[in-house]
């Protein structure tokens, strides 16, 4: 039997995975790149959807994670740490206890979504609330690095950023070239940084002729790199993406300059109207964070005809209560045909 057999195998040539005897895998990667036949009509271009939901740990932070397990394990790591928005621990939690190692995260009290939580505490990680924000949470976990024998799993690990960019790959070998535009939602500017880092890479390798305009979008009340600062007290109904301080903004700024992309902002309201589209004329339940992709391109415009892939980074799954409060509890009715039909007609 042979089946997809996780990134670091499948992509091996294009890692240094030297002194790595054991790679810590969950079979992440090949993910689907589904066309959006509504999505396109509207925005009169080929529009695809890299659907990173639909990782082992449900986002894209899969692909980093693999990396910086196998990693921290080759290196005789037995603890990692990270700060939160949700989808980091998650992994790390995940990935921890399939190398059988502790995993301690830092999540902002109250504003990681429910699933995400969920997830930490069930793979088992030592998970700790913070009464602060995640860049407070970030900060301290860097901090710890310096006091206890423990191993930062954030972007701020260059191999999280390693592994992340075998996205960029994946959507080349699908479609045999590089896309027009690539349209993905930033917080800590980690995968914006990545996916370039893929495409290049291919590039320069000979797999695609020409690279992709990078077109990053942030929540208009989380925007540091769109304003040019530092945001104190971040505020978006996407949790993933509630940052204020991007540790990867230097890169992220040079990702749009090689690459002629921007980064823009886009609203609460544009978030969830995309991310309400996404279910509904699309069939993908994504998280709101992700869906700042498809809003930003719904918002901004493409080239007519040209070819754009949103990255979508996280599963709707992970967030039921904002899917829940945007449609409202169903009505409960009688048990009876007769109610029922009262109802239904
Ligand atoms: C669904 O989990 O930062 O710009 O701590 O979960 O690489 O930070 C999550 C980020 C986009 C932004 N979409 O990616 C965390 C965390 C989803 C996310 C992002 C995140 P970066």
């Amino acid at each position: 039997m042979s089946g997809w057999k996780g990134l670091l195998t499948e992509y091996a040539e294009w890692f240094h995975l030297e002194g790595v005897r054991e790679v810590v895998t969950l079979q992440e990667g090949n993910t689907p790149l589904l066309f959006a036949q509504r999505l396109s009509e509207r925005v009169s271009a080929n529009v695809y959807l890299k659907f990173e939901g639909l990782n082992p740990s449900g986002s894209f932070k899969d692909r980093g994670m693999t990396m910086a397990i196998t990693k921290a394990k080759a290196n005789g790591a037995s603890t990692v740490i990270c700060g939160s928005t949700g989808n980091t621990s998650a992994a790390a939690a995940a990935y921890a206890a399939k190398a059988g190692m502790e995993c301690v995260v830092l999540v902002p009290e109250g504003k990681i979504a429910v699933g995400k939580l969920a997830q930490a505490m069930i793979y088992g990680a030592r998970v700790l609330q913070i009464r602060g924000n995640f860049d407070q949470a970030l900060d301290l976990a860097r901090e710890l690095t310096q006091h206890l024998p423990v191993t930062i799993v954030n972007s701020i690990n260059p191999d999280r950023i390693e592994g992340q960019k075998t996205g960029a790959f994946e959507i080349v070998d699908v479609l045999g070239e590089a896309p027009d535009i690539l349209a993905i939602p930033v917080g800590n500017a980690g995968n914006i940084t990545a996916y370039w880092r893929g495409f290049t890479q291919y590039h320069v390798g000979g797999r695609a002729a020409r690279l992709p305009k990078m077109w990053g979008f942030q929540a208009a009340g989380a925007a540091p790199i769109v304003l040019g600062h530092p945001v104190a007290n971040p505020e978006t109904i996407a949790t993933a993406i509630r940052i204020g301080n991007p540790a990867s903004w230097v890169p992220a700024l040079e990702v749009i300059h090689e690459s002629l992309g921007d980064i823009r902002a886009v609203t609460d309201a544009e978030i969830l109207d995309a991310y309400q589209f996404l279910a509904r004329q699309e069939s993908v339940f994504c998280e709101p964070a992700s869906a700042a992709s498809v809003a930003g391109i719904l918002k901004f415009g493409v080239p007519e005809g040209s070819t754009v892939v949103c990255v979508l980074t996280g599963n709707g799954l992970k967030d039921p209560d904002t899917a829940v409060s945007l449609s409202g509890m169903p009505p409960v009715v009688d048990a009876s045909l007769d109610a029922l039909m009262k109802t239904l007609s």
